[in-house]
């Protein structure tokens, strides 16, 4: 079995009920404790949060509530040996976040959205976490015109900033995505993530997450954006997955659909190191909608088994052989040697 580089974790929402926008949920939901103690069992080492899966119904809690539920997460956790590894603000549920959070055309709304990430940096605080994930879920338009592309990128900077000015040691982590729930996001890859650090008031202190899926929604190769941003030192978070195209978010176990991309994904976080310095292995997945009760959780388990088989997988790949291929420029074979590294002998 691969080493124990890697550390793992999983969000309360990857406990999905399998509702989609065609019918109702096909699992009864399970509570919080219930997820916790799951993860447990299945010897994963942190939970992801969103501030309202840390603190629900954060919305109708004053500050002060809010801060002091954090706190007894926090006791929870520790009691369990867990650790929160990031908490990310919801951005995209609430009323004033109907035309997006930080670019929103409205003033009062944009500001909601910033006050309520303030409120995300505290609560990673009392978490123990300096991560702060920033899904710009609807941050773009359905209508291009509604708004100026250059404006939107001004207001993503003057959040970030805002949020960088708030608290001097959270990093934050962009997960791009191209669309869904928008026609057009405006920060769809790394490579705009990245260029977006640039401008803020700290560059050092903004980084990027790469969940899959997203990645092949963009018609990008998830490894190449892991390369990519490790390059930079910037990958500080990671959502594996898998998605079969261009189609609804899907959500799927690690190498359902593609094993040669999941597997070339594995390849540049060994080749990178990635882990190192503390960074999780988050496996952002959902059950399909005909798993049972009973299987609640073998998308979970069976995305970190073929993680680690993929691991190895690297760890075993005929590097000699193919470094001969690749100097005669044999490229037809290296493409084979791949294959049937992949198959096993
Ligand atoms: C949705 C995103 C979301 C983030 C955290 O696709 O993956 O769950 O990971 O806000
Ligand atoms: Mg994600």
């Amino acid at each position: 079995m691969a080493k124990p580089q890697y550390r793992f974790c999983v969000g309360p929402w990857n406990f999905s009920e399998g509702r989609d926008p065609y019918g109702p949920e096909t699992r009864a939901a399970q509570t919080f404790d219930w997820k916790l103690e799951a993860l447990k069992q299945l010897g994963f080492d942190a939970m992801m949060f969103h501030d309202d899966d840390a603190v629900p119904d954060i919305e109708s809690k004053s500050a002060a509530q809010v801060l002091k539920e954090a706190k007894e997460l926090k006791k929870r956790l520790d009691g369990e040996g867990l650790v929160a590894e990031m908490v990310a603000p919801r951005l995209w549920f609430a009323p004033q976040t109907v035309d997006g959070g930080y670019t929103s055309n409205n003033k009062k709304d944009r500001q909601y959205a910033i006050d309520r990430s303030r409120q995300t940096i505290d609560i990673a605080r009392v978490l123990g976490t300096d991560l702060i994930v920033l899904w710009l879920a609807r941050e773009g338009t359905y209508v291009r015109e509604s708004k100026s592309g250059a404006r939107s990128t001004e207001l993503l900077v003057e959040a970030l900033d805002a949020m960088l000015a708030h608290d001097k040691k959270a990093r934050f982590c962009i997960e791009p995505k191209p669309n869904e729930p928008m026609d057009h996001a405006y920060v769809p890859t790394i490579g705009h993530a990245l260029a977006l650090a640039h401008l803020t008031r700290d560059p050092k202190r903004v980084g990027a997450l790469i969940e899959s899926a997203h990645a092949i929604l963009a018609g990008l190769d998830p490894a190449d954006e892991i390369d990519f941003a490790m390059t930079f030192g910037k990958l500080w978070s990671l959502h594996l997955n898998d998605q079969n195209g261009l189609k609804f978010d899907q959500d799927k176990p690690f190498g359902s659909s593609n094993l040669r991309v999941a597997f070339n994904q594995v390849r540049a976080l060994e080749r990178n190191g990635y882990g190192k310095k503390g960074e999780f292995v988050c496996f952002d997945v959902h059950p399909f909608r005909t798993t049972k009760e009973t299987h609640f959780l073998k998308h979970l388990d069976n995305s970190r088994k073929t993680f680690l088989k993929l691991v190895e997988k690297a760890r075993t790949y005929p590097t000699k052989e193919a470094d001969a291929l690749i100097a005669d420029r044999n490229y037809q074979d290296l493409d084979q040697l791949v294959i049937e590294h992949l198959l096993g002998k």
